[in-house]
C-alpha cells in the first residue's frame, strides 16, 4: 500500500521536463529559443550568457516593453537583474503552473532591450502568438 502510494506520488516529477533557454547567446539581445511549449509542472531554465539581463514577465499589448518590476500578471515571474559581466552565467528558473499563454522580455536599459526585440513566449496560442507579442514589443 505505502509503495503504491509513493509510487504513484513519483509519476508527476517523472514525467516533468525541463526546457532551456540561452539569454544573450553570442552577445544579442534575445533569447533562445524565443518560444517555449511547456506542460503543467515543467520547469524552464534561464541561463544568462552574456551581459546583463531580465527575465521578466510582460503585458502582451499595450505598454510591453519594459516589463514591470516583479514581472505583469498571475502567475508572472521576474527574475532581477542577472550578470554574466563576470562570467557567472547566472540561472533563473520558472515552474509552469497554468496552461495560460505567459509573455516574457528583458526589462534592461528602460525596455530598450525589450523594443530590440529581447523577448519570449511561453505556451503561445493563435490568438496571442509569439510574432505578434515580439510586433507589439518593437512598437511600444
Ligand atoms: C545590471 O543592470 C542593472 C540595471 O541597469 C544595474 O542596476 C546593475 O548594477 C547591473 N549589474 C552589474 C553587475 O553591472
Ligand atoms: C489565448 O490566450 C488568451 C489569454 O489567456 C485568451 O484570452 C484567448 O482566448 C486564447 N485563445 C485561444 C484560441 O485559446
Ligand atoms: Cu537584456
Amino acid at each position: 500500500m505505502f509503495s503504491k502510494v509513493f509510487f504513484l506520488a513519483l509519476i508527476p516529477a517523472i514525467m516533468a521536463a525541463n526546457h532551456a533557454v540561452s539569454v544573450g547567446a553570442n552577445n544579442a539581445l534575445a533569447f533562445s529559443p524565443t518560444t517555449i511549449t511547456a506542460a503543467v509542472g515543467d520547469t524552464i531554465t534561464f541561463t544568462v550568457v552574456s551581459r546583463n539581463h531580465s527575465i521578466t514577465s510582460a503585458r502582451f499589448s499595450g505598454a510591453v516593453c519594459p516589463p514591470p518590476p516583479g514581472g505583469f500578471g498571475t502567475n508572472g515571474f521576474d527574475s532581477g537583474f542577472l550578470s554574466d559581466l563576470d562570467g557567472s552565467m547566472p540561472t533563473f528558473t520558472y515552474t509552469v503552473v497554468d496552461t495560460q499563454p505567459h509573455f516574457g522580455a528583458c526589462m534592461q536599459a528602460n525596455g530598450a532591450h525589450c523594443r530590440a526585440g529581447m523577448t519570449f513566449a511561453i505556451n503561445p496560442n493563435s490568438t496571442q502568438t509569439y510574432a505578434q507579442f515580439l510586433a507589439n514589443a518593437e512598437a511600444s
